[in-house]
């Protein structure tokens, strides 16, 4: 028996079979959960309910978070199919292509600034709070997903780095304010990965590159490894873990001076 039997999980950011909320979603399913998705437009419709047919689930929702009358929505119709919900995992992020190119203070506006804080950060609390009665006094857990040019300054991440510290705060405060509801909220910080979100960023092969010559691990990480610790920090095994940040990205940012440690020559 998995160790999500019995639980029940909305999954919020599959956009292709590369994402890594597909990747969060089969680990989940594996694992004995049932699944709902949502899809962030028509365009994307089709795409997500093929996926969701793959892990027997024919709860395939409307939801661009710019929206809370979407959002809102989203656990209307789900509470009509579900009495109670266990697991939400925020898989979104966003930035207008602009903000993604040259160095931080070239590319920074304040609609770019606004856009990237809205979607990728603000709109974990807005599902938080849209869900949490359906969520409440069931042991539930949040999920999202962050990097760690929320930490360190990286090439051409600019604006969603900050956006992504503030989504790494947004963590921790919401943990503070659930935990009494019981409900635990969790970041997976993931190694870069080609998904739809890094198709066409400028030296994102580069990046990859280097990752796979100096990680501790020697390569990259796959949407699965995600997947897997995804899916056990959602689960009762960790019930002591709230408001944390797990790295799944082959030790890369416990480094400090790498091409000094051989292999990035
Ligand atoms: P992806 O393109 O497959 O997923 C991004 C998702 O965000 C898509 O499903 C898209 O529909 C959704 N989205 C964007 N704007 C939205 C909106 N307004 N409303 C609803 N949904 C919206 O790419 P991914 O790499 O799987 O990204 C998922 C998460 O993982 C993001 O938060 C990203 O920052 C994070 N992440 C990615 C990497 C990486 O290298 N790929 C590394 C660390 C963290
Ligand atoms: O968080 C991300 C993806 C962020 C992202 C990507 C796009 C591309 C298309 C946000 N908004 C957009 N907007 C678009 O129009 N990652 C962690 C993957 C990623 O993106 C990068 C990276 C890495 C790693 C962008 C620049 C540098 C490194």
């Amino acid at each position: 028996m998995g160790f999500l039997q019995g639980k029940r999980a909305l999954i919020v950011g599959v956009a292709s079979p590369r994402s890594i909320a597909w990747g969060i979603a089969k680990a989940m399913h594996a694992q004995g959960a049932e699944l709902a998705f949502t899809y962030q437009n028509e365009k994307l419709h089709s795409r997500v309910a093929k996926i969701a047919d793959e892990c027997e689930s024919d709860i395939v929702l409307p939801c661009d978070v710019a929206h809370d009358r979407q959002i809102d929505s989203v656990f209307e119709q789900l509470g009509t199919r579900w009495d109670g919900l266990d697991i939400l995992v925020h898989s979104v992020g966003f930035a207008p292509r602009d903000q993604l190119d040259g160095t931080y203070i070239d590319a920074v506006t304040r609609e770019g600034f606004q856009i990237a804080h809205d979607i990728s950060s603000y709109s974990l609390a807005a599902l938080a709070k849209s869900g949490r009665e359906l969520m409440r006094g069931r042991n539930g857990a949040i999920l999202t997903l962050s990097y760690l040019g929320s930490v360190r300054a990286m090439p051409s991440y600019n604006v969603m780095g900050l956006a992504k510290a503030s989504l790494e705060a947004n963590v921790r405060y919401l943990a503070q304010s659930l935990g009494p509801e019981g409900i635990r909220v969790n970041a997976v910080s993931a190694g870069p990965i080609k998904t739809l979100a890094a198709a066409g960023i400028a030296q994102f092969r580069k990046m990859l590159d280097h990752v796979e010559r100096t990680a501790p691990l020697r390569r990259s990480i796959t949407t699965e490894e995600v997947g897997n610790v995804s899916a056990f920090l959602c689960s009762d095994l960790a019930s002591g873990i709230t408001g944390e940040i797990t790295y799944v990205d082959a030790g890369y940012s416990i480094l400090g001076m790498a091409e000094l440690m051989g292999g990035d020559e």
